[in-house]
């Protein structure tokens, strides 16, 4: 039976991944009505996967004996300064989001859950990655000229990164592998 301090912090971390993928999903809407179909479904892709990793949670803490709760959940936010600003925004939540994972990680380590410390694993390695990939789209929004146009012609290529995106969500099994 898992304990309940590591259930609720769970918990917590269900409702975190639930609003990441709201908060996207208000970002790729603004993205889509702004003129950057590309950024748009990189933005629609990334907001499928954080909705599978609440799901992932979901079924762990009810695998383990725990209850997931699906909570109510803020508003996000529905405009933008700038595509550039969407994306700091999103380094922004992606840092906040590592933080919390490892709080979380600390809370079953330091109640000797080292089967939910290890099940954690797979959120730090996926951490790594996404603040990686977003500083990456960060630097080449600045190499293409923030001010001159560059977030326009970075479409394109916003548009093949959603593609790769998405043929590896399928290629994982999407939703369908934790449902
Ligand atoms: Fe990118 O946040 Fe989920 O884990």
């Amino acid at each position: 039976m898992i304990k309940k301090n590591v259930e609720t912090a769970i918990n917590e971390q269900i409702k975190r991944e639930e609003h990441s993928s709201r908060i996207y999903l208000a970002m790729a809407s603004w993205a889509e009505q702004n003129g950057y179909p590309g950024a748009a479904n990189w933005l629609y892709v990334q907001t499928e996967e954080e909705r599978i990793h609440m799901l992932k949670l979901v079924h762990y803490l009810n695998d383990r004996g725990g209850a997931a709760i699906i909570p109510a959940l803020d508003a996000p936010a529905a405009s933008f300064k700038s595509l550039p600003d969407v994306f700091q925004e999103v380094l922004k939540h992606e840092e906040y989001i590592s933080a919390s994972i490892n709080e979380l990680y600390a809370i079953c380590t330091n109640e000797k859950d080292f089967t939910t410390a290890n099940y954690l694993q797979w959120y730090i390695t996926e951490q790594i990655e996404e603040e990686k990939t977003v500083r990456s789209i960060l630097d080449q929004i600045k190499l293409a000229g923030a001010d001159k146009g560059g977030p326009f012609m970075m479409d394109k290529e916003f548009a093949a990164m959603a593609t790769v995106k998405r043929a590896a969500l399928a290629l994982s099994g999407g939703a369908n592998a934790v449902i």
